[in-house]
């Protein structure tokens, strides 16, 4: 069977994909009773499925289509790439001309203090990079007992064994004995779910003192990095309250750790500044990336790197014993320039901050009103509604956790909209390029699957 016409009938594909394809995070025994939804094109914001239904892409496939889909400038120039040098790799002395003009281009796009990058294939690797490059670094300048890292619970950082250990999700360590040794979690942000008895500023400052508390009780000599999502994505799109940052930022100023910003999500301008950690002030020492960097049309990722950190890495004049063989791949390097060109030359990201950011904010923040929201909330493009039984009583979680997000998730799907439910919210990351007609249907569909939820809610005696 050819991979890519869909001359095949929805439900052979289905039973083809029930037969042999392991799906990523997926209940393969439902899935497989259930059948998959067949994907088969994509152009700007919309998908069609194999029945020949749009679908407005909410999430931009799994955040991270930012200049939208089906743009040929990428494709073009991949394949010219492909023609002239389609793999090298640069281990042993190498390197190429993509792979160069990236580096260039990202070390011009970081902070000023950030100007060098290590290249992988997803933002996973990309925390593997960072778990062994932060405990190589105080290795290398003299404090080799500085090894814990800190993460957050309810944080992600991918799913190989340092991106399981660092995120935060109990889930995931029960299957393959994780965390590994030497990482330690604090607790999440996270308000309304967790902070609600406090008011979000005071919260936001116990939160952050987490990190001092978990300093002073390891040993700030045993500590190398702590490593956090400036918004957490797949944990809900937990914005933290405003006072969380500067408050983190005063605790690291006063001692001699890392800060690992997680930029997989939040870079790329789905903040409206080319980094997450921009955005709230924050100067990292190492900067993992990957979706928005191609926007998903190869897979790359990598770790920016600060002068400090490379300085420390080069110290000793031995080799950072680490890479693979697609880093810097040359077809990867060139989806991601020309992905970058468009974002320059479209403004996406100035986009996000002055226009479809604040415009679409204003009107999904109007959705916090329907009786099934319990808080809207949005910061750039990424947004989040809880769902609540009972308005009166609204951080009372429902009784089975996750039920209710699924039937809203479902929803939205009929009503022609990706939303990705995580436990009981639903969560929204379009394309950079959604038009302000877009935003609109963005908005109606969701309150239209809201009604619709409420109402399923109200029949089955689920409102609680
Ligand atoms: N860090 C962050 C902040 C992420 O969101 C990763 C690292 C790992 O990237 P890779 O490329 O290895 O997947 C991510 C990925 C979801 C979902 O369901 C989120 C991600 C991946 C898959 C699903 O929300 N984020």
């Amino acid at each position: 069977m050819t991979a890519h016409s869909n001359i095949y009938p929805t439900k052979a594909l289905q039973a083809l994909d029930a037969a042999h394809h392991w799906h990523p995070f997926s209940d393969m025994k439902s899935l497989n009773e259930e059948g998959s939804r067949v994907i088969t094109s994509a152009d700007g914001v919309w998908l069609t499925d194999s029945e020949g239904n749009r679908i407005m892409d909410g999430m931009a496939g799994l955040w991270c289509v930012q200049v939208g889909h089906g743009r040929d400038e990428i494709a073009d120039a991949v394949y010219k790439q492909m023609k002239e040098l389609s793999y090298y790799n640069t281990f042993f002395k190498t390197t190429h001309p993509p792979v160069v003009a990236l580096s260039e281009k990202l070390a011009k796009l970081a902070p000023a203090h950030m100007n060098k990058v290590f290249y992988c294939s997803s933002g996973s690797e990309a925390n593997d990079t960072v778990f062994r490059m932060v405990r190589t670094y105080w290795d290398k300048v003299g404090k080799p007992e500085k090894k814990i890292i800190i993460g957050r619970w309810n944080g992600y950082h991918g799913s190989t064994l340092a991106g399981t250990s660092l995120g935060g999700m109990k889930a995931m360590h029960s299957q393959g004995d994780l965390p590994v040794q030497g990482v330690h979690h604090i607790d999440q942000p996270y308000w309304f779910g967790e902070g609600h008895e406090m008011s979000p500023e005071e919260f936001g400052i116990v939160a952050a003192r987490k990190l001092e508390e978990a300093i002073d009780e390891l040993g700030e000599d045993k500590i190398a990095a702590f490593i956090a999502e400036p918004i957490q994505g797949a944990g809900g799109v937990i914005v933290p309250p405003e006072t969380y940052w500067p408050e983190i930022r005063r605790i690291l100023k006063e001692r001699d750790i890392l800060f690992v910003s997680d930029e997989v999500i939040c870079g790329f301008g789905r903040l409206g500044e080319w980094f997450g950690s921009t955005y709230y002030g924050m100067e990292p020492d190492l900067m993992p990336i990957a979706k928005g960097l191609t926007s998903g049309y190869l897979p790359m990722g990598g770790v920016i790197v600060s002068d400090r950190v490379a300085e420390g890495l080069m110290l000793s004049g031995d080799e950072f014993y680490h890479g693979y063989t697609y880093s810097g791949h040359p077809a990867c390097a060139a989806a991601a320039l020309a992905n970058l060109e468009i974002m320059e030359r479209e403004g996406l990201v100035d986009r996000v901050k002055n226009d479809i950011g604040p415009y679409l904010k204003e009107r999904w923040l109007k959705l916090g009103e329907h009786p099934l929201v319990g808080e809207a909330r949005m910061e750039g493009l990424v947004g989040a509604l809880e769902l609540v039984g009972d308005k009166k009583n609204p951080h009372k979680p429902f009784a089975d956790v996750g039920t209710v997000g699924t039937i809203c998730r479902d929803n939205s799907f009929k009503h022609g909209m990706v939303m990705r439910a995580v436990r009981d919210s639903m969560i929204i990351s379009p394309p950079l390029v959604l038009s302000h007609e877009e935003a609109d249907f963005l908005v109606t569909t969701a309150e239209k699957t809201l009604d619709d939820t409420y109402q399923d809610l109200k029949r089955d005696g689920l409102l609680g």
